[in-house]
């Protein structure tokens, strides 16, 4: 449903183009439009059952508020995201859903996937709904049973699947959207990391007491604390100076290494006052994110302090992050690439020097947001991509720093599956890349959480899925580590990861590593 007198913003979605051909024939379904009120119902033509009805509310559509509510044959609602959901079906008892981390609300958290599965009844027959649409939004369930989207710009396009079972509509649903990779068979081996092992010594000591114990383990990484002052692309010459070589140490005994890349960039020089040259030569290229007068780049703050943030819809922009991925890869190779703060993240609201105060930064209607303000933990909605204003195109960002990324991937592992895991996710972002469940804590609710979580994601496209094993906030006891190995190693993407954590007295036994921890913090 567009606006036919104005050009409204649409998705420019990588896999899903304008369609052409001719119309599907010998169809299952029949779809009327009714007048007065307006109403698009869909029918199945086998039993008759209306599938999805939307004469149940009014159709909003105004230039920053577009709503419509849908009638479904049942309860039985499964997906929508990113938040945590305590159970796999969803409770339709009025419910409404950043970088925020994971709690027990419906608080919005890293990605965006609009696409719900209903199940009919008890036959299996099955209807799938998906709108393509980026803008912020509600998702409103209500006992009807009924759905009501709720988006503050873009147009309404929306896609239903039909399918005699559940499997069959999504699959319906990522061939629209693009197959997810087939992963590479090392990442489905578990994966060891922390935020701040502290030096590559002290990894290569992780490495080698998991190795003496026989521990079967693939994967090693190292967080952000392997940079020089936090920044992409460099590497800690004192603490890390060897890590040129820690890729080859890795494969020596058939494991492999993995690195993280933040989107943000910093703007400041390398701590021994050389110039940080992968910013440079952003800068001199113009591939950042501009501030509203869409010359000025916009400066939020990070890791490790000022940062700019690179526009992936720009071309230019992939080309220079492709660039650097292989320049960085000339002196440290590496075997896979962990991006993160994608959503995009920044500690200060909006920029450096605020927002301005207009309908984009603070528009008619905020949809359920946490903090209720568009901008909280990210850069100001008139901020200007190539794909058009952050307003339209916030919850893309994460989607088009995987598409850059992979370019990365596909030139330094030609004809290889590799390994490309993403915090925020859009639709079809599993074509490319796989998903954590982002920061959760050393619970056992998280570790019940985590299931249904990942189920979604599974509906979502992005079934290479995981949840950080032991819990990333918070000190692990032995009985909940212990237990969630154990469920971790049925987790298609299994790593056990864990922020970082001040020293403690008594130091962890061996089997564990460092990630393990016996007595309270000491600091
Ligand atoms: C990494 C996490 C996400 C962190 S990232 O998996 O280990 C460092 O790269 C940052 C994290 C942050 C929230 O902004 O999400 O929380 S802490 O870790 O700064 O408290």
């Amino acid at each position: 449903i567009t606006d036919p007198k104005t050009q409204r913003f649409e998705v420019p979605h990588e896999h899903v183009g304008p369609f052409s051909g001719p119309a599907a024939s010998d169809l299952k379904y029949k779809v009327d439009i009714q007048q007065n009120p307006f109403g698009i119902k869909v029918t199945r033509v086998s039993n008759g059952k209306v599938l999805f009805d939307t004469a149940i509310g009014p159709l909003l559509y105004a230039e920053q508020f577009l709503q419509l509510s849908i009638k479904l044959p049942s309860a039985n609602i499964y997906g929508v995201g990113e938040h945590v959901h305590k159970r796999y079906q969803h409770d339709v008892n009025w419910k409404t859903c950043r970088d925020t981390a994971p709690s027990g609300n419906m608080d919005n958290l890293y990605g965006v996937q609009t696409f719900f599965l209903c199940l009919e009844d008890n036959t299996g027959a099955s209807l799938g709904v998906f709108l393509m649409n980026s803008n912020a939004m509600e998702f409103a369930l209500q006992p009807a049973p009924a759905v009501t989207y709720r988006t503050i710009g873009g147009i309404l396009d929306f896609y239903i699947f039909l399918g005699d079972t559940p499997e069959q509509v999504v699959q319906e649903y990522v061939k629209f959207i693009g197959l997810p990779a087939l992963p590479s068979y090392w990442s489905l081996g578990f994966q060891l990391s922390r935020y701040d092992y502290g030096s590559l010594d002290e990894v290569k000591a992780v490495v080698e007491r998991n190795r003496a114990i026989g521990l079967p383990y693939d994967v090693q990484y190292t967080d952000i604390d392997y940079m020089d002052g936090r920044k992409d692309f460099t590497y800690d010459k004192v603490k890390f100076k060897d890590l040129p070589s820690f890729r080859a140490y890795m494969h020596n005994y058939g494991q492999k290494y993995i690195i993280i890349l933040d989107a943000p960039i910093g703007t400041e020089a390398l701590s021994d006052g050389s110039p940080y040259e992968a910013y440079e030569r952003g800068q001199s290229k113009n591939v950042w994110v501009n501030e509203s007068d869409g010359v000025t780049p916009l400066v939020g703050e990070v890791w490790p302090g000022r940062t700019v943030f690179p526009d992936f819809t720009n071309p230019a922009c992939t080309d220079w992050w492709v660039e650097e991925c292989q320049i960085f890869y000339n002196q440290v190779p590496y075997d896979g690439i962990w991006i993160d703060m994608n959503e995009v993240a920044s500690f200060v609201p909006g920029s450096s020097n605020g927002c301005k105060q207009n309908d984009l930064n603070f528009p008619p209607f905020t949809p359920h947001v946490v903090d209720r303000l568009l901008f909280s933990k990210t850069l100001c909605m008139d901020a200007v991509q190539k794909w058009g204003r952050q307003y339209d195109v916030h919850s893309l960002f994460g989607y088009s720093m995987t598409l850059s990324t992979q370019r990365a991937i596909e030139r330094l592992f030609p004809g290889k599956r590799s390994f490309l895991l993403s915090r925020s996710t859009f639709a079809g972002s599993g074509k490319y890349a796989g998903h954590w469940l982002g920061d959760n804590a050393a619970t056992w609710d998280h570790l019940k959480w985590a299931i249904p979580g990942m189920l979604e994601f599974g509906l979502f496209g992005i079934p290479y899925v995981g949840a950080d094993i032991c819990g990333f906030f918070e000190d692990v006891t032995e009985e909940l580590c212990r237990r969630w190995m154990q469920v971790g190693a049925f987790y298609p993407f299994s790593r056990n990861h864990n922020t970082e954590k001040c020293a403690v007295s008594g130091g962890p036994p061996p089997e564990l590593g460092t990630r393990f921890r016996r007595s309270p913090r000491s600091c």
